[in-house]
């Protein structure tokens, strides 16, 4: 007899042992490269084990974590082939449970990448409460590295340390943008990211003083690990960078417990289920 027996006695199997803390089947650094053509229907073909909505369990382990990766978005279609072609694989080497959800801005207003990923934040945990851990990526930044491993830490995590743009380095000490990851308790620790924020710039500095102001500190992966490739691209209309980022920086510890997940407001246009990933369209407002 079989030591696996059929879908009519799985619960008889016993059950899986914990995912391993360093996932056996990575394979260190990688190509990536944004020139070969690219199709959403070739990436559905390489990642038959993906289920609707851009969901994956691993099917040998127990996975520790349920991790819900967050894209903020608007007409980045073309970039999105690219992300999803080699983020699916990574993930499942790095055996993480994972859904990956696009929060896709409603409307030509300008653009606010830290109010989409609150709302993608609450309507992540609505399609699956048991998501723990949330990652935040910007939709053209591919690690170079399967050991930079997407899950959640004792610290909030920073992951793109080390993209080519920057040469391969941290910018200044307190960057935290591109792609960054926290636990349920660390985001709602911070009152999750601010709203008021609209167009392009400082929202990812804010966040990074909402981590110290409230005693926590970021964490890092090795600069050799933590490399991206970024997908060159012209800056997008309607995201001009924000003229009031500057002081803005400044008064996060004023302005941080009443503006953040506590305050969220905005109107849930479309949830979509595609073969891989959920599509979230949020009509956000526009600034005041
Ligand atoms: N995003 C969109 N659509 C937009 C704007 C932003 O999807 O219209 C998302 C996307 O995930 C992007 C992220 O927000 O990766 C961050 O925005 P960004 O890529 O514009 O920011 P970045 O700092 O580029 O990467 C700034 C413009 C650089 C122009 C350089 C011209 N040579």
């Amino acid at each position: 007899p079989s030591l696996r027996p059929d879908a009519n006695h799985t619960a008889t199997l016993p059950p899986l042992l914990p995912c391993q803390d360093v996932p056996p089947g990575l394979v260190g650094r990688l190509l990536i490269e944004f020139s070969s053509p690219m199709s959403m229907e070739r990436v559905q073909r390489e990642n038959p084990e993906v289920r609707a909505g851009g969901r994956y369990v691993p099917p040998d382990c127990q996975p520790r974590q349920r991790v819900a990766v967050l894209v903020p978005f608007r007409h980045r279609e073309h970039h999105l082939k690219y992300w999803l072609h080699y983020l699916h694989p990574i993930l499942r080497r790095q055996k993480v449970a994972y859904g990956i959800y696009i929060v896709n801005q409603y409307g030509e207003d300008t653009f606010n990448r830290a109010k989409l990923l609150n709302a993608g934040f609450l309507e992540a945990l609505r399609d699956d409460p048991e998501y723990d851990c949330f990652i935040f990526s910007d939709v053209d930044l591919v690690p170079m590295d399967d050991r930079n491993l997407y899950r959640c830490y004792e610290q909030p995590r920073h992951f793109a340390i080390a993209m080519d743009k920057f040469g391969f380095r941290l910018p200044y000490a307190g960057y935290f943008g591109g792609v960054s990851g926290l636990s349920k308790s660390q985001f709602l620790k911070i009152n999750g990211f601010p709203n008021e924020y609209w167009g392009w710039g400082g929202e990812d500095d804010d966040i990074f003083n909402r981590i110290s102001l409230n005693g926590m500190k970021v964490s890092r992966p090795d600069v050799r690990i933590g490399r991206y490739r970024m997908i060159k691209h012209e800056r997008d209309r309607h995201n001009e960078p924000n003229p009031q980022r500057f002081t803005k920086i400044q008064n996060t510890k004023l302005t941080m417990r009443r503006d953040g997940i506590s305050s969220l407001q905005y109107r849930l246009v479309e949830v979509s289920r595609h073969p891989l990933y959920t599509n979230v369209t949020v009509d956000i407002g526009k600034p005041p």
